[in-house]
């Protein structure tokens, strides 16, 4: 490869983050759409800027025709969680699709060994599979999974790195590794009420998903059945939604999805 050619080769690097973007997205929207916590906060995929693949080349002196196998974060896709508890789920459902629509190549555990810098992080390598215009390819990619706290701390880091060119002054690196500590403390007790927070956003998205249920059935039952007592069916609706109550909500939709069934619509 030559750096003339960079511009190109990057080419199928932006359709595989945007393929793995849209998968992990959709892993994250099914379990929402079935009522279920998400270990999948939030994804979010980079192809590593020229400028910043050529400094790495030129920092671990590997020579422009090494940078594709070498360099093996230059398709980059981010999985940020809520909890700790949740990388693991995050990884089991990676490594769950090996050998299937992607090839892991290696683990890199930067949570249970964390960086002297305080990064804390998962990443996983992988090879993803694509029919590009040149035929099949094997791309490498680097999917890192966090927390939001351990992302919160990695992005102020990053920026202070870029700010320093990588030589952050001694004292601010032992404030950023008690930041880092103290964002790991953060996590650590966010975990004691997991339980708690990840059953009301599970009721959050039941609710959700039955209101939109049920403003279908309302706009069915209106628009196609013409049905005339559709003010006081209104008004039951709104009464009900500001009780709150999710049983009443999931029994009013019932009697709804009955009524839809009688009018076939
Ligand atoms: P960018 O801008 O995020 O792409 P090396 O560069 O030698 O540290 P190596 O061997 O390629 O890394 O692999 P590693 O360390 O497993 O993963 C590299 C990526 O992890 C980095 O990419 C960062 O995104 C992240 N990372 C690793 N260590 C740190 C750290 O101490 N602080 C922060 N904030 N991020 C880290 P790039 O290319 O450095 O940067």
């Amino acid at each position: 490869m030559e750096i003339y050619n960079l511009k190109e080769m990057l080419f199928p690097y932006e359709q595989a983050v945007k393929e793995l973007t849209l998968k992990f997205e959709g892993i994250r929207n099914e379990y929402k759409l079935l009522g279920l916590y998400s270990p999948i906060e939030s994804v979010t995929g980079r192809v590593k800027k020229m400028s910043s693949i050529l400094e790495k080349a030129s920092r671990k002196k590997i020579p422009p025709d090494k940078i594709k196998e070498k360099i093996e974060d230059i398709a980059g896709v981010r999985i940020l969680c809520q909890f700790v508890e949740d990388i693991q789920k995050v990884i089991d459902i990676i490594r769950e699709r090996n050998g299937r629509d992607l090839f892991i190549e290696e683990e890199r555990d930067y949570i249970t060994n964390t960086k002297p810098s305080g990064y804390r992080s998962y990443h996983i390598i992988i090879r993803y599979p694509m029919n590009t215009a040149m035929g099949y390819m094997e791309v490498p990619a680097e999917i890192q999974i966090r927390t939001l706290s351990m992302n919160f701390w990695a992005v102020a880091e990053h920026s202070l790195k870029y700010k320093y060119s990588g030589n952050i002054p001694m004292d601010l690196q032992k404030r950023l590794i008690n930041c880092a500590e103290a964002a790991f403390k953060l996590d650590g007790e966010m975990g004691t009420i997991r339980e708690e927070i990840m059953h009301v956003q599970k009721l959050n998205e039941i609710k959700s998903n039955l209101v939109n249920e049920i403003i279908e059935n309302l706009h069915n039952l209106y628009f196609k059945a013409k049905l005339e007592e559709m003010d006081d069916i209104n008004r039951k609706f709104v009464d009900i939604w500001e009780e709150g109550d999710i049983d009443k909500l999931k029994e009013f939709n019932q009697q709804l999805n009955v009524m839809t069934e009688v009018y076939k619509v």
